[in-house]
């Protein structure tokens, strides 16, 4: 039998409840029989309460504990872990928040997920998800019972086990929160075309200090509040990262509020560290919040043109480690840097340690929480909600199993009509364009496309036929003309690389589909977020069972290095696909299509697609045209293949292999091809296209990859590979390194040569040109040095006579610029 329960709570006061609350709201009467004024009865005072103290009970368990889990015996140094790890710091204001969610969920049972920010603070979610049982069900060695516990606690932050932050393994998390700034861009992602949810975003005082969180208080002016869900953030100012003081907990209250008034919302200050009074202040405040946001929904959707509302958020003034152990040996903790991470360590070692300890674990007193067998007092654990409601199984939390399959219509009727192969020009991306504003149409509610600022730089302003630029901010009569701003658009444009990838990392998983694109060297902008959704989509889909595929995450990257000869040297790097490869190959793609229609094939198995990152890579201007659309698809069935029209070792042994991978790439390619026939007519020169990058590496490292006779089929051993390539050259031979003699393969990429040139003169300083690939050939296959003299030659006077061209006139001369293949 668990003993009665009392509050717990100490008498110390803290300051007066929203003193600088902007609320215009409807404030909530304090009911009958409350306790402190607020809206909570002294009963449910104190249940809720004893509710935060199991959930920070059992975040201590989980940071120190490998047995003894309910204190029936007084501690001993074994039972304690070897190694401590864990965030306590985070952990309390993330459960209180919890605690808070679930009273309103119950009483109006609404649809609400939890994001945690300082996802470090995983003890404070984990607890509240064993709690209300969703942990024990999808794992049930952790039942809900001792035995379960002691598992539960020894396997947090234990080798072989569970991580110390909110990881895949979580259940209710979308979000980890490892990399820290990305809470509240995905928060609104999950938001977007989710009319009845709320997103519920904690965010930490440190991470607000990162940029890619600093602009995303901005998602406020693209939520729309007729048609999507709502974001509430909660700031968890507790004034501490690691070991420094935060910067928005060491302003003026006054500056404090004015920054976020100015980012656009109303917010609402809870301050304090008295258990019982915050209880009160967080549930008067959060009742008033989510009152709000209904009223504001509401009033949204009684209208034709919603206007941006300005939203609640709270700021949440708590300590640093809160409830735990106010000192030792002279230190303060609680409300300071030091509890970050475990407080106090040495426990096994140190027997006052471990009696801190333990008076600290019984301070919560367990025995009114947990019965004997370690089963929850049933008073406590009716304040959860019960099924899907619970935040710790919100199906939204799961996204896959809401995910719905994209209305695709025929690819192939985008297709462009190519005559002879490599005469005609076309914008590559246009096509593509096409496809994706009839997709946009076809799927109103679960598709989006997100851009910063670059859908019709990147040709893609197709999509604007059916669908404008999400715009919630202000509008003036010049955006009639061209602005293509709408309040209900559905096209993702922010000059923010994060926010965008933050939003469509959301919307992926809580079930939906989107395409980002950007320049590619800008791409590098979003490294970093590209490794973490990588890693969460290794984690999900190769170790967690319960979680069902989502959409892949499907990156275009245009504006490539080869045109931007004009925007210079800053705009040149074609090296994000080179940090790609680092990841699992499990859950990585790259294409490089050489035209239009391999394009449009290539994204039409992007979007099909689940649990990937697909990278495609495509530049927008016009290029020749050397596949049909039913040539295209078998070629990317294939990924890579010979193309015959362009090679002269038909049932022979070639003498050289041509390869070629990127649009640009395989021009030159073709070029110095066309140059070789003319001139070297008994070369057996075999053409090799590549379009799925990862056919280069073995298929014991990729599911994409090629088996060794594959690849030796189309590059016999001991026949030397010119190979022309979109990036760094560096990367073909990590590629390839099982399987190609590298004394064979000679590849010509991007070298970080380059400024404001012609394309062409681009080439030929990387020595990617036509020229540079046939002068290789010549130097490379056996004899042909001597014979070939004369013409190699040529090609250095014609490398000397283009770049003076260009110099002089400014531009590429005409036998380039106007090049076709020659039959
Ligand atoms: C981008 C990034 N930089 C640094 C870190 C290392 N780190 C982990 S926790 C932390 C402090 C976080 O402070 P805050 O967001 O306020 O969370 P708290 O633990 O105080 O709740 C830092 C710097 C990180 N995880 N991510």
């Amino acid at each position: 039998m668990a003993h009665p329960i009392g509050t717990g709570a100490s008498e110390e006061s803290g300051p007066s409840l929203s003193a600088r609350e902007h609320g215009q709201g409807p404030s909530t009467p304090a009911r009958k029989g409350t306790q402190g004024g607020g809206p909570l009865t002294t009963r449910e005072v104190e249940l809720m309460n004893a509710y935060w103290r199991a959930c920070n009970y059992l975040a201590v368990g989980m940071i120190y504990l490998q047995d003894n889990p309910l204190l029936h015996r007084p501690l001993v140094p074994a039972d304690v872990k070897h190694r401590l790890l864990g965030h306590w710091g985070a952990s309390p204001a993330l459960s209180f928040v919890w605690v808070h969610l679930n009273r309103l969920i119950v009483e109006q049972n609404l649809d609400v997920i939890f994001v945690a920010g300082p996802g470090h603070g995983a003890p404070g979610v984990l607890g509240p998800a064993y709690l209300e049982g969703t942990y024990s069900e999808v794992y049930p060695d952790k039942s809900p019972d001792a035995e379960g516990m002691r598992k539960f606690f020894k396997q947090f932050s234990f080798p072989g086990h569970i991580g110390s932050h909110v990881t895949p393994e979580t259940p209710g998390s979308i979000h980890e929160g490892g990399e820290l700034g990305y809470s509240l861009s995905h928060a609104y992602g999950m938001a977007f075309d989710n009319p009845d949810l709320i997103v519920a975003c904690v965010v930490g005082d440190g991470e607000a200090e990162t940029g890619p969180l600093a602009t995303a208080w901005h998602s406020n002016k693209f939520l729309n509040p007729a048609r999507d869900g709502a974001v509430l953030p909660i700031l968890n100012l507790n004034g501490y990262k690691i070991a420094n003081p935060t910067i928005l907990a060491r302003i003026s209250p006054e500056e404090l509020e004015s920054l976020f008034v100015g980012y656009g919302y109303k917010p609402y200050f809870v301050e304090g560290s008295d258990p019982a009074q915050m209880h009160q202040k967080m549930a008067e405040t959060l009742e008033r919040a989510v009152e709000e946001i209904r009223t504001l929904q509401k009033t949204a959707r009684q209208t034709d043109s919603p206007t941006r509302p300005r939203w609640p958020m709270i700021i949440l003034r708590s300590p640093k480690g809160w409830t735990g152990p106010k000192e030792l040996d002279g230190h303060k903790l609680e409300g300071t840097w030091r509890s970050h991470q475990v407080p106090f360590a040495d426990v096994r070692g140190n027997p006052a340690h471990l009696k801190a300890l333990e008076d600290w674990m019984r301070s919560y007193r367990p025995e009114e929480l947990f019965d004997a067998e370690g089963r929850l007092n049933p008073e406590i654990r009716s304040l959860a909600p019960k099924g899907p409601r619970r935040m710790s199984a919100n199906p939204h939390a799961n996204g896959g199993l809401l995910r719905k399959t994209l209305k695709l219509p025929d690819f192939r009727d985008y297709a462009v009509k190519v005559g002879p192969r490599g005469t005609t020009l076309h914008e590559n991306t246009k096509p593509l364009g096409e496809f994706l504003r009839d997709i946009m149409r076809d799927n109103p509610t679960n598709f989006r496309v997100f851009g910063p600022d670059e859908t019709a730089s990147n040709r893609l302003q197709a999509i604007y036929q059916v669908s404008k630029k999400t715009w919630m901010a202000n509008l003036t009569p010049d955006d009639a003309d061209g602005g293509e701003l709408a309040r209900d658009g559905r096209v993702m444009e922010m000059l923010s690389e994060h926010t965008l990838l933050g939003w469509l990392e959301g919307y992926l998983l809580t079930g939906r589909h989107g395409l980002f694109h950007t320049y590619e060297a800008f791409a590098h902008v979003i490294d970093s977020m590209f490794n973490q959704h990588a890693k969460w989509l290794d984690i999900s889909k190769n170790h967690v069972s319960w979680r069902a595929p989502v959409a892949s995450e499907n990156i275009l990257l245009s504006s490539t290095v080869w045109r931007q000869d004009h925007n210079g040297f800053s705009h040149q790097d074609p090296g994000f696909i080179d940090l790609v490869t680092n990841k699992s190959g499990t859950v990585t793609r790259i294409y490089l299509p050489p035209d239009a229609n391999t394009l449009l094939v290539v994204a039409d198995q992007c979007l099909r697609s689940t649990d990937c990152v697909n990278v495609v890579v495509a530049d927008k201007q016009k290029h020749l045209q050397f596949t049909s659309i039913d040539e295209a698809i078998a070629h990317c069935a294939k990924g890579i293949g010979i193309w015959k029209r362009a090679s002269t070792d038909q049932d022979a042994e070639p003498d050289v292999i041509m390869a070629s991978c990127g649009d640009v790439a395989t021009q030159e390619a073709l070029a110095a091809a066309s140059i070789l026939r003319a001139r070297a007519p008994n070369l057996k020169l075999r053409f090799v296209n590549i379009v799925d990058l990862f056919k280069l590496q073995s298929s014991a490292d990729h599911p994409h990859g090629s088996t060794q006779r594959e690849i030796e089929s189309l590059f016999p051993p001991g026949k030397p590979i010119i190979f022309s390539f979109h990036g760094y050259s560096s990367l073909i031979h990590k590629l390839a390194y099982r399987f190609i003699d590298h004394e064979d393969l000679h590849v010509h990429g991007y070298r970080e040569k380059g400024n404001i040139n012609t394309p062409f003169e681009l080439a030929i300083l990387n020595e990617t040109s036509r020229f540079h690939l046939v002068i290789d050939v010549i130097d490379r296959v056996a004899g042909m040095q001597a014979k070939a003299g004369h013409l190699k030659e040529e090609m250095k006077n014609a490398i000397l006579d283009n770049l003076a061209y260009a110099h002089e006139h400014g531009k590429d001369r005409p036998e380039i610029t106007d090049w076709t293949w020659p039959d």
